[in-house]
């Protein structure tokens, strides 16, 4: 399963849910999937798309859609620990697992030694898990995870391919953008 054909899939799910993606390639193929006002991109904050994503979702009684990657969310497992604490019921978080720190050079990841994050989401008691390894099965549990209450937490084994060009979005616009879109409703 290539990360960008798994994105255009959420994207056409999402409906009007805020999108939240992992910096470099995840967000670049968020805003190549289709930019819309609800997609929050981040740049640099590598280990902070779940704890964003988090903190809107304690915010609001929306859904929020995580868009995180493997290397990432093991900088900063404790948003996992965190997320199972507070037991959003209206967080998605999606990891993009390629089982590598892809965009610096292709180092492989933890996830490519044995970690297992669904394992670790589970143990922090966060209550719907999967792992899923092609569009079809990610389509389905996507599509029961904005049915039913989370917090869920859906690995996604997917292949590097390469990469697009980077999105021509002014990060500083970003929250603004995002707020408002909250706002204006
Ligand atoms: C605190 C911090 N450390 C290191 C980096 C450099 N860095 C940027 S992206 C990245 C790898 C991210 O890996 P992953 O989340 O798996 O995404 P992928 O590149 O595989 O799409 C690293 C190490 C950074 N931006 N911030
Ligand atoms: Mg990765």
């Amino acid at each position: 399963m290539l990360r960008f054909d798994a994105t255009k899939l959420i994207v056409s799910l999402a409906g009007d849910r805020a999108i939240v993606a992992n910096l470099g390639p995840s967000t670049d193929e968020l805003w190549h999937a289709g930019h819309r006002d609800k997609n929050f991109y981040t740049y640099g904050s590598m280990g902070l798309c779940s704890s964003i994503a988090l903190g809107m979702a304690v915010s609001t009684d929306e859904q929020i859609i995580s868009l995180d990657g493997d290397g990432s969310l093991l900088m900063n497992m404790g948003t996992i620990a965190t997320i199972g604490r507070e037991q959003p019921r209206n967080l998605i978080v999606v990891v993009w697992d390629n089982e590598e720190w892809g965009q610096t050079g292709h180092q492989p990841s933890h996830t490519a030694k044995g970690t297992d994050l669904a394992k670790v989401a589970e143990s922090c008691s966060i209550p719907h898990t999967a792992t899923v390894s092609d569009l079809e099965e990610l389509a389905s549990v996507f599509r029961t995870a904005l049915e039913e209450e989370g917090p869920w937490f859906i690995v996604a084994k997917i292949e590097e391919a390469g990469y697009m060009p980077v999105a021509p979005i002014e990060p500083e616009l970003t929250i603004y953008r995002m707020r408002d879109s909250f706002m204006g409703q």
